[in-house]
């Protein structure tokens, strides 16, 4: 059975696409700082879809515990054919002038060199199961919207990232994709706003959001192309959002 390593597996997308490709058949490694969450998640994928699950129970920031953890993965679960890259976060959403260097380390540290570790510790393992790489971007990756900033900058470096892994990893038959996400109802703004779930509610207040599920289904499609076919991006909107920070709310759309 084939492999899927996904970061950030402990709510929203992630979790959305542990479910899709453990429907589909993958034995699962998963990955989020929040141990209990990973643990009663791998209870549950196990008995839903009866496939293997192995957790990563880390904060892919941590350098150390990243090679750690592969340096000490069992043999079988080294053959790994799909890496997700969708641990990430946004921090804030002001402007630069009044911005917070918590926040900024924060998601340079996660969305950027996080992604990083993962994916050079994953790249040997690829190599051999001529594997595929979905790396989670964003609308943010591909325009900047007011007080979007560093998470755009973010975001902009993953898409940077994308394309050398697509042009460098090539010629050892790995794929390299990209899912460029609008705003998609998660977690996501409840850590925006630093846990203010009314701000956060009213980011999709007036108009129909994404859903996680709609985004693990758009890497399903991706994952299911045959090996001839490399998706190199994709970039998925709510419909009442034409363009980055700006939404049609109330339009009845
Ligand atoms: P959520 O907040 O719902 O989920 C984020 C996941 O990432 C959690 O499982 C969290 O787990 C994990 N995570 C965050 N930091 C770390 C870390 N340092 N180490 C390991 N895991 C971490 O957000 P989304 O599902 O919405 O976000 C997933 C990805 O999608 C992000 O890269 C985000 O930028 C991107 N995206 C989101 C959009 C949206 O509108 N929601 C739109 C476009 C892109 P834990 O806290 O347990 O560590
Ligand atoms: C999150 C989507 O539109 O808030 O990446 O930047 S958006």
């Amino acid at each position: 059975m084939a492999i899927a390593l996904i970061t950030g597996t402990t709510a929203g997308i992630g979790e959305a696409t542990a479910h899709t490709l453990a429907k589909e058949g993958y034995n699962l490694i998963i990955n989020g700082r929040r141990s209990e969450r990973l643990a009663k998640q791998a209870k549950e994928l196990n008995e839903k879809y009866g496939v293997d699950v192995f957790e990563m129970p880390l904060d892919v920031r941590d350098s150390d515990a990243v090679s750690a953890f592969f340096d000490k993965l069992p043999a079988e679960w080294q053959s790994v054919d799909v890496l997700v890259n969708n641990a990430g976060l946004a921090a804030g959403l002001g402007c630069l002038e009044n911005g917070s260097l918590d926040h900024w380390n924060r998601m340079i540290d996660t969305n950027i060199k996080g992604l990083l570790y993962v994916t050079k510790a994953m790249i040997p393992l690829l190599k051999v199961t001529r594997g595929h790489i979905v790396n989670i971007g964003s609308i943010a990756g591909k325009e900047v919207y007011p007080n979007g900033n560093v998470y755009c900058g973010t975001k902009h470096m993953v898409d940077a990232l994308n394309k050398a892994m697509r042009r460098e990893l090539a010629e050892a038959g790995i794929r390299v994709s990209s899912v460029n996400p609008g705003a998609v109802e998660t977690e996501f703004s409840i850590v925006r706003m630093d846990g203010d779930t009314t701000k956060a509610k009213n980011v999709y207040e007036g108009f129909e959001n994404l859903v996680a599920q709609d985004i693990a289904e758009a890497i399903w499609f991706i994952l299911s192309r045959p090996r001839h076919v490399n998706i190199n991006e994709l970039i998925i909107m709510p419909t009442a959002q034409p363009t980055a920070g700006v939404v049609l709310r109330d339009k009845n759309l």
